[in-house]
């Protein structure tokens, strides 16, 4: 079910939205709307509710053959088996590694999960992505 709901924009603001639909493939204004709402919810969720039940991403390259770090990763997922669902683990070259790990939990212990990891030495371009279970996307 849902609610219309009619908002004005200034003309110049209104363009603007306009051109932000096309850069993003938008096809109606509709759905963007919808899209800017639900991510304004969740950062608001995260920010201020650290027990918003979440499932995460975090992305991050390393070298396998860097000291013990690959073994000590490991370690660190099966301290944490209970928010770690399952780790894509690609071989980039003969050296690098890119892992994505999909995480699900509280949105604090996902982001303590994920900075402890991203702070390792050896641990480059990490980055998490959380997505709050909060408002779930309808037509
Ligand atoms: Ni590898």
């Amino acid at each position: 079910m849902s609610e219309r709901v009619t908002v004005s924009l200034e003309s110049g603001l209104a363009a603007e939205f306009d051109n932000f639909l096309e850069r993003r493939g938008y096809n109606n204004r509709s759905e963007a709307v919808r899209d800017l709402i639900r991510g304004a919810l969740g950062s608001e969720a995260l920010d201020e509710r650290p027990d918003t039940p979440c499932v995460g991403v975090l992305t991050y390259l390393y070298d396998h053959k860097e000291r013990e770090l690959a073994k000590r990763l490991t370690e660190a997922h099966h301290a944490h088996f209970d928010l770690t669902v399952t780790t894509l683990h690609m071989h980039v070259d003969h050296d690098l590694c890119v892992e994505a790990v999909m995480l699900k939990g509280e949105a604090a212990q996902i982001e303590g999960f994920a900075e402890s990891v991203m702070a390792r030495p050896g641990i480059q371009h990490g980055r998490l992505h959380r997505i709050p279970m909060i408002a779930r996307k309808t037509p």
